[in-house]
């Protein structure tokens, strides 16, 4: 891997991705989300690994998709390279994935951290969708799911601005989890990965989907996932194993099958 750095045992069942682009504020150039996408097809085939941590430097998760390597381009050139078949691979990916996110989030940077299921930031993080500044407008999600997020007057503010929000204000949102001191941010990400590792991989796995799936769905039909998922889990032996370890009065110790 040339632009990432990837650890499959950070912690018990966690596997890391550090953007590693630090000069350039890990701009999201092709390589690099190529490397993302193969990383996070091979650690969700890993049995291993339960949950999934992305992460940047200090200074900035990503500042973006490279803006130099795009600027040239045409729209049969971006047509060809067909990027977002990665950005939907990411989104493919069963397992949770947490963003620790410090200093810049911007354009595709800001969407990458939307992507994942879950964001720790620090104090220093700062969100944003400037794209408009460099005359275009988001295209990895962000117009969805940050409106989703912020609700339909802050994010046309946003998008339209490029305005960006502190991480303080992000949380106010309900766009990140919570907010931390910068030097915390890993730590506390780690540590909501290793909670929900301790799970039933197939129970975590199975309700992260239901979750994702009402972003889609309305809810008569979400109801009906939701209820398909939780009856397929009465045949993993995960759920014997959870449910007689309350009954026994003992920790489950869940093997993912
Ligand atoms: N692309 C390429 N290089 C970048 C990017 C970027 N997005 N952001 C920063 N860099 C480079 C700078 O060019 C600079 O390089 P050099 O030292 O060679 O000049 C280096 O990183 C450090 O940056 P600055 O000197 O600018 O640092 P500052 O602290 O002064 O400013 C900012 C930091 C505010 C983050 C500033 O760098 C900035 O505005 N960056 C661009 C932010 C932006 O516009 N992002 C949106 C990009 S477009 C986009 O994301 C579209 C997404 C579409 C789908 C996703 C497909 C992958």
């Amino acid at each position: 891997m040339e632009f990432i750095k990837v650890e499959k045992a950070y912690a018990k069942h966690v596997a890391l991705i550090q953007l590693n682009r630090p000069k350039e504020l890990n701009a999201l150039n092709l390589k690099l989300m190529g490397e993302i996408r193969d990383s996070l097809k091979e650690l969700d085939q890993d049995d291993e690994v339960r949950t999934i941590i992305i992460t940047g430097n200090e200074r900035a998760f990503a500042a973006g998709a490279d803006i130099k390597q795009m600027a040239g381009k045409g729209t049969i050139d971006m047509w060809k390279v067909d990027q977002f078949s990665t950005w939907d691979q990411i989104n493919k990916t069963r397992k949770p994935i947490i963003a620790a996110v410090s200093g810049f989030a911007l354009g595709g940077g800001c969407e990458l951290a939307m992507t994942c299921d879950m964001m720790i930031a620090s104090e220093t993080a700062q969100f944003g969708q400037p794209e408009i500044k460099i005359g275009v407008m988001p295209g990895a999600g962000g117009t969805q799911r940050l409106t989703k997020a912020l609700g339909k007057a802050k994010a046309m503010e946003l998008v339209l601005t490029g305005k960006f929000i502190s991480a303080e204000e992000a949380f106010g949102y309900g766009l990140v989890n919570r907010v931390v001191p910068v030097e915390l941010y890993l730590e506390e990400a780690v540590k909501l990965a290793k909670e929900i590792a301790t799970m039933s991989p197939i129970a975590v796995q199975m309700a992260k989907e239901s979750v994702k799936r009402s972003f889609e769905v309305h809810l008569e039909e979400g109801l009906h996932f939701e209820r398909k998922n939780f009856y397929m889990l009465f045949s993993a032996n995960d759920q014997k194993e959870g449910m007689n370890a309350f009954v026994e009065k003992r920790k489950p110790d869940f093997k993912g099958n």
